[in-house]
């Protein structure tokens, strides 16, 4: 088994009481004077209306349905239901599963703009279709992601962004992504070693136990940035830094809520070993 560096920089699921580590790698690794990513430095995420046209959201969400009422991806390991019933929650290689999807996320923009903050070539580590149907769609507990990917993918550093594609309105009220701006400075250790395969748990539940922030850091964080709520139209994008905080709240309005998330990692931070877990994750969720 390859040996990770004998320091890892980025300590979490600890045993011990977590805390709130300075980042020691920059926000962006290209030229942050860049007028094309103003403001991601800071904020942690840029947000761009119209990436893709109308007609193309519309083409992506017919693909959504038949994906998701294919029967041969029914019992799908990439297919993720609700715990609460038979509402598909995410379905993950989304870009594998669909070229209409891919070719969405070429007109996008979404690899250029990875490439400008990353300040290399990029691949993509991770592509899913979160999806909140009307009434039913399940919340996303705060959460950095680079703290799953590094403990359970072994991303080395937050070198990664994620680009949210909206394919219906994203509105206050249909769990919309939440966003605390400038937390992608701090890295909120988690407390608790991480299970086997628990990305059959992790994946599911609205309430996580592992990989999970605690309250006070969540609330600190809070109370120095605050939450931005990203509303927006069809067809508007998100870009984020892979260790902002973030979360969406449960959908209980009538308007579903259908976005793709693409995942770029930097060819300069390829995956290693996990750094807190006994064994990689499916090649669905992290790309080798
Ligand atoms: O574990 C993961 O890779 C996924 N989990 C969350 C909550 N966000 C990132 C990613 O989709
Ligand atoms: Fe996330």
């Amino acid at each position: 088994m390859p040996m990770h560096d004998p320091i890892d920089r980025y300590p979490t699921r600890v045993l011990h009481t977590p805390g709130l580590l300075d980042r020691p790698d920059p926000v962006i690794w290209g030229s942050d004077a860049d007028p094309e990513i103003l403001g991601f430095g800071s904020r942690g995420y840029l947000h761009r209306a119209g990436a893709i046209s109308p007609d193309t959201a519309a083409r992506c969400l017919a693909e959504i349905d038949r994906i998701e009422h294919d029967p041969d991806l029914r019992d799908d390991e990439r297919t993720v239901r609700e715990e609460t019933g038979e509402a598909v929650r995410s379905v993950f290689d989304i870009m594998n599963l669909s070229t209409i999807v891919a070719d969405a996320v070429e007109e996008s923009g979404a690899a250029h703009l990875a490439r400008r903050i990353l300040g290399s070539e990029v691949y993509v580590h991770q592509s899913r279709l979160n999806h909140k149907p009307g009434f039913v769609g399940g919340a996303f507990y705060w959460h950095s992601d680079f703290e799953t990917w590094h403990a359970e993918d072994g991303m080395p550093a937050p070198r990664a962004v994620s680009a949210s594609i909206s394919l219906t309105a994203n509105e206050t009220y249909n769990g919309p992504l939440m966003i605390v701006p400038g937390s992608q400075r701090v890295f909120v250790q988690c407390r608790g070693a991480t299970p086997p395969d628990h990305h059959h748990e992790s994946l599911v539940t609205t309430t996580p136990r592992i990989g999970t922030p605690s309250e006070s850091a969540v609330a600190e964080l809070v109370a120095a940035h605050g939450i931005d709520v990203i509303t927006g139209p069809a067809g508007a994008m998100t870009v984020f830094d892979s260790n902002v905080l973030h979360a969406s709240s449960g959908n209980i309005s009538p308007l579903e809520r259908a976005n793709i998330f693409v995942v770029f990692n930097s060819v300069e931070n390829r995956l290693r070993e996990p750094f807190a877990a006994d064994a990689p994750r499916p090649r669905h969720l992290a790309a080798r």
